[in-house]
């Protein structure tokens, strides 16, 4: 099968399972939960979805800690349930582009599992595991992580560490390692034959390490980035990739490339290099923080903003193509960030201008669930309003540090990643349509403002 451009002409729509319907009141979002709104996807106009992770995992980071590469997370359902949301997708004229997380495993991976309990495991050679320094009394290197502190866990009982860029859940995959590579292959292509439309790669860009395992010169943050930020062979296993998994399917490749430049864009999108077709990069919407570090908050600027969004236009309008995207449920609620909040009117006006404003760039728009409704930030100050484990483990870190306390503390709540993770408001009922029981994390108070149904009509009024 011959891979076409067919994003080019794609709206797409990114579905956070956990939070978009719940059909069986158990307050957690689930594939027949979406397989229940199809038609209001289809009337919405979109013609794909990226559907955020639904493997099983034991859901330490919602699903971005996998278990189980072949199965679904039970509570979302089963292999049957997604495989009649492919098809009603499908008959409904729209694509399903699945999430890929490959950079790394839940520490509940049998793989796992094995590697650090056996020291024979063949799948040692999966993660990255080396001897401390000191006898084990030190880590490896200095580095540090995305959701701070050291990249490196000890191995219980011995001097041996493993590398975490993100949570200690979360086991660095061993990207050098070939046997590793082709399983990973393999299971892309269980998907891929399913009639999965694509995928989007979790954090792509970080695969490659440096392995000979330099420190990393003083930094508050990310420290050692330049070991594992594209690192020495990430444009290998991107074109590796797309030789073994992608080229034989008409499906549609983006990475997730958090910290990079047009350069890099470039290397990543031009068509003949062959490696993914666009690629999330986060320029624009680092432009509220220092160091694209988004607990570093920094006062929006339109300037800036405007200044970040025509590079990228300008640097990939000969090569490549763009991404556009102003949400997602990394990233807090754009009408309150780049436009107010301040008055209904006003509210309506910029969630209006902004989705008017980025539709209208070269690339690919995306719509992250609600964003279509102008679902706003949650703006509370109560630590048990939230769960996110970036923000359990900054809010610790500022507990301890009265530095770090200072540099975030203000503004750490508004900008966690569970503004953007409340339930779907379909309507303003208690538990705003999304589900019959206490949803898992809880519903935005703003929930009277904000519907579905009564933004449906108004659109139907036009
Ligand atoms: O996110 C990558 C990530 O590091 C983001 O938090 C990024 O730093 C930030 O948004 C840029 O401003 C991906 C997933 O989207 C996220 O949900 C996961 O927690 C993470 O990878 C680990 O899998
Ligand atoms: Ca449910």
């Amino acid at each position: 099968m011959r891979h076409t451009h067919w994003y080019r002409d794609s709206v797409i729509y990114q579905i956070y399972p956990r939070s978009f319907c719940d059909s069986n009141g158990d307050g957690i979002g689930d594939i027949q939960g979406i397989i229940s709104k199809i038609d209001y996807l289809k009337d919405l106009g979109v013609n794909c979805v990226w559907l955020s992770p639904v493997y099983d995992s034991p859901q330490k980071d919602n699903g971005y800690d996998v278990s189980d590469y072949y199965n679904i997370y039970p509570p979302f359902g089963t292999m049957e349930d997604f495989k009649e949301m492919l098809d009603k997708m499908h008959a409904a004229g729209i694509r399903v582009i699945m999430d890929l997380v490959v950079n790394h495993t839940s520490s509940e991976h049998p793989w796992f599992k094995d590697a650090i309990s056996n020291p024979d495991s063949p799948y040692r050679d999966f993660y990255i595991i080396r001897h401390g320094r000191r006898e084990g009394l030190l880590p490896p290197t200095n580095w540090t992580g995305f959701f701070g502190g050291s990249t490196w866990e000890r191995i219980h009982g011995t001097n041996d560490y493993y590398l975490h860029l993100f949570s200690k859940d979360q086991p660095d995959l061993n990207w050098d390692s070939k046997p590793m590579r082709t399983q990973i292959v393999k299971m892309i292509k269980f998907w891929l034959d399913m009639g999965v439309d694509g995928f989007r790669c979790d954090v792509i860009n970080v695969i490659s390490k440096n392995q000979k395992f330099r420190n990393g010169a003083p930094a508050l943050f990310l420290r050692g980035r330049k070991n594992f930020i594209n690192g020495p062979r990430i444009h290998e296993y991107m074109r590796r990739l797309y030789k073994y998994a992608f080229r034989n399917y008409d499906c549609t490749i983006i990475g997730e490339t958090a910290l990079s430049n047009v350069s890099d864009a470039r290397l990543f999108t031009t068509t003949r290099r062959k490696e993914l077709n666009m690629i999330f990069n986060f320029e624009h919407t680092d432009t509220d923080n220092y160091f694209g570090v988004k607990y570093l908050y920094r006062k929006f600027k339109l300037k800036r903003f405007k200044e970040r969004i025509a590079k990228y236009q300008y640097g990939l309008a000969d090569v490549g193509w763009n991404s556009l995207f102003i949400e997602n449920h990394d990233q807090r609620r754009s009408v309150g960030r780049f436009g107010t909040t301040d008055s209904p009117e006003y509210k309506n006006y910029s969630s209006k201008m902004l989705a008017l404003c980025y539709f209208m760039l070269r690339g690919t728009p995306f719509i992250y669930q609600g964003q279509e409704l102008g679902m706003t930030n949650i703006g509370s100050k109560d630590l048990n309003d939230y769960q996110d484990v970036e923000l359990m483990r900054m809010h610790k870190m500022a507990k301890k540090h009265p530095f770090i306390k200072m540099l975030i503390g203000k503004h750490m709540y508004d900008v966690s990643r569970d503004n953007a993770r409340t339930p779907m408001q379909w309507d303003s009922s208690e538990y705003a349509g999304f589900s019959t029981a206490e949803p898992w994390l809880k519903v935005n108070p703003d929930k009277d403002k904000v519907n579905a149904k009564a933004e449906m009509r108004d659109h139907d009024s036009l």
